[in-house]
């Protein structure tokens, strides 16, 4: 099993300085060492080269921050995701704050009629620059994905849309924008809420996503932002939401996603060196990674 590994150490996206260093906390935990011992072949393609914005408060047009950088990493990022499918090497992309999404799913989805994507994060990144309360272009990559937003980012590698409203999955949201519930509910896109997983508990949602996802995609993409889980376990987080979802849970839903074999590439995203305890949140994705991988006692 072919796997190559992608770096993107990009922080323009949102406003905390640091999330740039995931990257080498993710490494420094020991995600290669962890996937070797699973056997997988692992290529380490090293980090995407990120340009620095000429002032530091750079919102460009349309209430977009950083909008030439960012742009051009995702456009970077996706040609190299495109060609590690097209060499059927399994991409896993280490951010990075969340608008690196972008470019992973321009990639990764021109090689699907049917891409599904399942979004495991605290907020729905559905903003676009008219609803975003923010102009950080985290809270935007989903919606970009589906065509919406600003024509610089829906086109990257010249198609658009790249995901289809009702393939998508958002699982452990707890803080949507009003116009992101808006869209949701106009497009159809399925979300997990913690409240639903409060109610039906990991196991029913994670095994009616990955029914539903199987019965209508030809690919999966696991997008996973660790402000996903509570801050109180993962607090290298730029984003911080109380009420989220538990390491164990997750474990519980990386394994559920290992054994069903659905997944055809993978992320994860927002992991914060300066806001962590330790590098505890960089490990904590290490031990996910391990988990959708196939690291299971027998
Ligand atoms: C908020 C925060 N919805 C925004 N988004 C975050 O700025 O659009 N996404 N933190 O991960
Ligand atoms: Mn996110
Ligand atoms: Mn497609
Ligand atoms: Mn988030």
């Amino acid at each position: 099993r072919n796997m190559s590994i992608i770096g993107v150490p990009m922080d323009l996206g949102q406003s905390r300085r640091g999330v740039d260093m995931g990257p080498s906390a993710i490494r420094y935990a020991g995600v290669i060492e962890t996937l070797e011992n699973l056997k997988y072949n692992i290529a380490d393609l090293g980090d995407v080269a990120v340009s620095r914005p000429d002032s530091k408060d750079n919102l460009q047009e349309g209430n977009l921050r950083n909008l030439k950088q960012v742009f051009e990493c995702n456009q970077t990022l996706a040609e190299m995701v495109d060609e590690e499918i097209a060499e059927k090497r399994f991409p896993l992309v280490l951010g990075g704050d969340h608008s690196i999404a972008i470019g992973t799913l321009a990639g990764t989805a021109k090689h699907y009629e049917n891409l599904g994507v399942i979004w495991y994060d605290a907020h729905g990144d559905l903003n676009s620059g008219e609803t975003s309360p923010s102009g950080n272009i985290h809270g935007m990559p989903l919606a970009v994905s589906l065509g919406i937003g600003h024509e610089k980012l829906t086109n990257i590698l010249d198609y658009a849309p790249k995901v289809n409203p009702e393939n998508i999955v958002i699982v452990g949201a707890r803080s949507l924008d009003p116009g992101e519930k808006v869209l949701i509910r106009e497009q159809g896109v399925t979300v997990y809420s913690m409240h639903e997983i409060d109610r039906l508990g990991m196991p029913q949602v994670m095994e009616e996503s990955i029914n539903y996802l199987k019965r209508r995609t030809d690919g999966v993409h696991l997008s996973l932002d660790l402000d996903g889980l509570d801050p109180e376990e993962a607090p290298g987080v730029g984003t911080p939401v109380m009420g989220g979802l538990s390491y164990r849970e997750s474990h519980l839903a990386m394994e559920m996603l290992s054994e069903s074999d659905i997944l055809t590439s993978a992320e994860f995203v927002e992991v914060n060196p300066i806001l962590d305890d330790k590098n505890k949140t960089a490990s904590m994705a290490v031990g996910l990674i391990g988990s959708l991988f196939g690291e299971k006692l027998k």
